[in-house]
Formats: C-alpha cells, structure tokens, sequence
C-alpha cells in the first residue's frame, strides 16, 4: 500500500522524548493508518549525546539547531519533547513554517505562552496543519472507557471528582536543582507538571470545564544542591552550591465545574512511597468509576442500579478487543503498559493528519488546563481565595 510518510522531527530525547522515540517507533506496526511515521531526527544541544540518542532511540540522524530543523523541507511534523520555557518558541516557529505539531504538557508556562500558541495553531490549520498537546492519560484505554462510560450516563449526573497525582522523587533533600524545580524553566513544581494530568483528564472524561478554585501551594524544601550541569545558573555563577527551589512540591485545590460537580485535587511530590499514583474517582447519581494509575488495566465501576444483593464495585479489566485501542494489542487478559498511552497518542495524532481533521486535545484545549493552573496560583497567592478560571 502506497502511504506517504509524515517525517518527524523531535525536539528533546530525555524521559519524554524516550517515551515519544518508542511511540514513533511502533504505532505503524499496531495500526493499520494510511500514513506512515519516519523518525527523520532527534534534536539536542550536545551533538555527542544527541548523535548516541539518536541511534538508541531510531531516529535517522540527529541535529543540534531546533530552528534549522523546523525549516528542512524533509520535516512535516515538529514534536515537542523539552521542559515548558521553550515549548511556545519552538512552536510558534514549527506552525509559521507549516510543520504539523505536537507538544508535550503542559502547552506552556505561562497563560500568555498559552494563548499565543492556540492564536497560531489556529491560523495554521487554515492551511491544514494540526496540532496537538499530549496529556497522554487520554490513552490509557481504561480512562478513555471511563470517559465513554460517563458520557453513555452509567454514573447519571456527576456530583464529585476525586483526582490525586502522587510521586515522591525528591523527598530526598539532597536530590538536585533540576530544570522541574525552577520557575524559569518549568513554570511551576508539581502543579503543571503532573497537576495538570488530573486538570485535563477531569475535563476529558466528565465533558466539563472547571471554573473556579481554591488553592494552596507548598515547597518543603526550599534550597537544593546544584546538579553537576549547572553551568547555566545564576547561582552557580556565583560560586554557590545549592540554589533555591523556585517552584511548589505540592499542591492542594478544591474546585466547582461547569456542570455542577464539585471537586478536590491533590498534586504531590512528597507522598512518599507513592510513585506514580495518578489516581481519580467520580461520584454520580447513578453510579462511580475509579481508576489508579498503578493498575492502568483495571476500571472500577459502581452501578447502582444492580439489586441490592449483588451492590458492590466490578473491576473491569480493560484488555478486551472492545475496549478503546486494544484490539491493536493481545489477546484478553494480556496487558500493556505507560509507554502504551504515547503509540495511542500518535496514533490519532496521524490518523487526524491522514483524515484532515483536528485530533484532540487540542492547543486550546492545553490552553484551558493552563487557565486552571493560573488561577490556583492566584488562588494560592491570595491565602485560598475563591478564584474564578479566566475565560479562553
Ligand atoms: C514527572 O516526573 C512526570 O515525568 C511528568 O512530567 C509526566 O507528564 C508524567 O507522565 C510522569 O511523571
């Protein structure tokens, strides 16, 4: 079958862009899609570690200059796989230049970023070109079930969302200075980077937007070591050893949506012991869905319209072949993993390119997760003070 190429050009090829490398890698092999992805090159500034990235991950070569490669006529697809403070740079120069665009969460570190990129993904997709920011939890089969089982009113009228993002990477004191920890580059701590999960996925699988908060933030620690690359920091320059931490480890939020839930948000990097623990419940008049990420093939669905005698939650095990993308995958029973949720991703990312249509969520959509995070800090930065989300 004749399918034309959509060549790929990544930018970054940490943990992200290791996770998108193997996305690249296999959604042609468990789709079939009418378009194919050519991992065309991986970006970096060391031209040593990018070139060894590069062979590790299957890219065909390798680049240190992001603005010369969004500009190669070989590229049709920029993805964006670098901390927060360069995510609208790079795509307001990928859409001008015509290059399809996917961008990693959150869209970007501030709401001005935000809105400057949705305003650019919107005129480019007059010339057909998509863009896409990736909260990959959408996914993750078991959240999109929830999402089709709420949007089917098995759980009637929602009243609560529970969401909690649990990790505890750097309980350590002496964990170092990383870009995460830094305001300049992350634009927030635990709030954008995995509170921003729960936003999003609050949003997809109820169909409502949050609209007001109250929130507090917390740093724990506030100075920490100086990684050993810090060449770049204002307090290395100084002679110093440590830094300060500029950005929240934790952050707790109540909030309303739109359709009149209410709803409480817990995005840690403290919960020691809890690794990757994104987790969300959702209470409704007929019914609940709970699902934790640590068993991402299991739904647990409470219908309340079952006789008394057999009342009680079900498991669902989400490996059938009816089940959101598993039919692409094993038999029933037969699990997958995290790194599922990015080939899924890309997946509908081509599938939207090959069809001419919008894949979701969208800029604007990555733009409404970061109007939440806004107003928690300014939430949090007026004592809890109830806080209207801004309007897109
Ligand atoms: C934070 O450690 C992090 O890597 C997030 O940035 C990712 O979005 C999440 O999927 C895993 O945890």
């Amino acid at each position: 079958m004749n399918r034309s190429d959509v060549r790929v050009g990544m930018v970054g090829y940490a943990f992200m862009g290791s996770a998108h490398s193997q996305a690249w890698r296999t959604v042609n092999r468990a789709f079939d899609l009418p378009v194919r992805a050519r991992m065309v090159a991986v970006c970096g500034r060391d031209a040593t570690a990018v070139g060894a990235a590069a062979d590790r991950l299957g890219w065909e070569r390798s680049e240190t200059d992001w603005r010369a490669m969004v500009e190669r006529d070989d590229i049709d697809l920029v993805d964006i796989c670098v901390p927060g403070d360069l995510h609208a740079e790079i795509a307001l120069a990928a859409l001008s230049a015509g290059k399809h665009v996917l961008c990693e969460k959150p869209l970007a570190n501030t709401v001005d970023e935000a809105r400057a990129m949705v305003a650019a993904a919107d005129a480019a997709r007059k010339s057909g070109v998509r863009s896409m920011c990736g909260f990959n939890y959408r996914r993750v089969p078991a959240l999109a079930l929830m999402r089709d089982l709420v949007a089917a009113g098995r759980v009637g009228e929602i009243r609560h969302v529970r969401a909690a993002y649990l990790q505890d990477w750097i309980v350590d004191p002496q964990f170092p200075l990383v870009w995460r920890l830094r305001r300049e580059t992350a634009g927030s701590g635990a709030l954008g980077d995995i509170g921003a999960h729960i936003i999003d996925i609050t949003q997809y699988v109820t169909g409502q937007r949050i609209t007001g908060v109250s929130g507090l933030t917390e740093t724990f620690v506030k100075e920490r070591p100086l990684p050993a690359s810090s060449s770049g920091l204002s307090a290395a320059a100084s002679g110093a050893t440590t830094g300060p931490v500029t950005v929240d480890d934790a952050a707790l939020f109540l909030a309303r949506l739109s359709g009149g839930a209410i709803a409480t948000y817990e995005a840690t990097r403290f919960a020691t012991g809890r690794k990757n623990g994104m987790r969300i419940e959702i209470n409704g008049s007929a019914g609940s869905l709970a699902f934790d990420l640590e068993r991402l093939s299991e739904l647990e669905f409470y219908d309340a319209s079952r006789p008394a005698e057999e009342q009680g939650f079900t498991r669902i095990l989400v490996t059938e072949p009816q089940h959101p993308y598993m039919a692409a995958w094993w038999p029933p029973g037969h699990l997958i993993g995290y790194e599922h949720s990015f080939t899924h991703q890309v997946r509908d990312l081509l599938e939207a390119i090959a069809t001419g249509t919008d894949p979701q969520p969208s800029f604007s959509d990555g733009l409404g997760v970061q109007l939440v995070l806004d107003a928690v800090e300014r939430s949090a930065a007026a004592e809890g003070a109830w806080t209207h989300v801004e309007k897109e």
